[in-house]
C-alpha cells in the first residue's frame, strides 16, 4: 500500500476513500460519466471539453505507482456540456500482476465518485481484414479469457447485455457506419499467436487484446452502464499476409483521433 491504509479493508471501502480524496482534490464533489482511455484514445479525448483538473492516481488510496516511470497514471475533471466527466489517462492492466482488485479500483472509484455511466476505450488487434488500422469497434459482449473475476464470493452478477444496447445505439446515431464486434481477453502481455487468434475467432470473438473484460465485469457489479469501444490499431497475429507498415498504422491513427474525438464529443454529452 502507497497510503498507508491497511491492506485487509475492503475494495470497495478502497474506493469509497479515493473518492473522498479525488472530491477534496479537484474541488468536484460528483462526476456522471467516467471514461478509461486505451491506447492511442488520448488525442480523440481531448477535444471532449475543458479540463477543470488534473490530478495524479498516486494521490489517490488505492491507486500504486505506474510501473513504467515517468507514466505514473493521471485522472482529469472534464467538464463537457453539463456534465462532470472523470477521465483516466491510462489504466492498469492484468498483466502488470497487482491482482484484479487493483485493475479494477479505477472503475470502483468512478462509480463511488457517482458516475452512472462508464466508458471503455482500448487499443487491440482486429480479426477482420476490413477493419484497417484506426477504425473503432463498438464492443458488442467479450470473452473473458484471464479466467478471474474482479468479484469475490456468492456475488452471482448478471453479465446479459453487460455492454449496452442502448448505448450502442446511441453512438451509431452519430455515426451510422460503426461495426460492433466480441472483444477477447488475452492475460498478455505477450501478444497472441497465430493459433491463438485462430481459436479466438472459432469461440466468436473479433477483437484481441489485454484489458476492459475485467474493468467491465466490475462496473456492471457496482451498477453502472458501460459502453465499450475498441480502437483496431493492427490486424491480429497471422490474419494479414502482408506485415504491417508502420507508417501507415501510424496515419491510420492520426485519421482515426479526428474520427473518435468526433464521436465522443458527440455521445457523452448525451450519457
Ligand atoms: I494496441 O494484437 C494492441 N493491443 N492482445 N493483441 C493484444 N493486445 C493488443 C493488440 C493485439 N494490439
Amino acid at each position: 500500500m502507497t497510503d498507508g491504509t491497511s491492506t485487509d479493508q475492503s475494495p470497495y471501502d478502497l474506493a469509497e476513500q479515493a473518492a473522498e480524496k479525488l472530491a477534496e482534490l479537484s474541488g468536484v464533489e460528483r462526476h456522471d460519466v467516467a471514461l478509461v482511455l486505451g491506447s492511442g484514445w488520448l488525442p480523440a479525448a481531448e477535444m471532449l471539453g475543458e479540463t477543470v483538473a488534473e490530478i495524479a492516481t498516486t494521490d489517490l488510496p488505492g491507486f500504486s505507482a505506474a510501473a513504467v516511470a515517468g507514466h505514473s497514471g493521471r485522472i482529469r475533471s472534464v467538464r463537457v456540456g453539463d456534465l462532470r466527466a472523470l477521465v483516466f489517462l491510462s489504466r492498469t492492466h492484468y498483466y502488470e500482476g497487482k491482482g484484479v482488485a487493483a485493475v479494477v479500483h479505477g472503475v470502483r472509484t468512478a462509480a463511488r465518485a457517482g458516475c452512472r455511466t462508464i466508458v471503455l476505450t482500448n487499443g487491440c488487434g482486429g480479426l477482420k481484414e476490413s477493419w484497417t488500422p484506426g477504425t473503432p469497434v463498438l464492443i458488442s459482449d467479450h470473452l473473458n479469457l484471464t479466467g478471474r473475476s474482479p468479484i469475490e464470493g456468492a456475488n452471482f452478477v448478471d453479465l446479459t447485455d453487460l455492454y449496452s444496447a442502448r448505448l450502442r445505439a446511441l453512438c451509431r446515431e452519430v455515426d451510422p457506419s460503426l461495426d460492433e464486434g466480441v472483444y477477447v481477453q488475452f492475460p498478455g502481455p505477450h501478444y497472441e499467436t497465430p493459433a491463438e487468434v485462430r481459436m479466438a475467432g472459432i469461440l466468436g470473438g473479433h477483437l484481441v487484446g489485454m484489458s476492459t473484460t475485467l474493468e467491465a465485469i466490475a462496473a456492471r457489479e457496482a451498477g453502472l452502464e458501460v459502453l465499450g469501444i475498441s480502437l483496431v490499431t493492427n490486424l491480429a497475429a497471422g490474419i494479414s499476409s502482408e506485415p504491417l507498415n508502420h507508417e501507415e498504422v501510424l496515419e491510420a491513427g492520426r485519421a482515426a483521433a479526428e474520427r473518435m474525438g468526433s464521436l465522443l464529443s458527440q455521445v457523452v454529452p448525451r450519457l
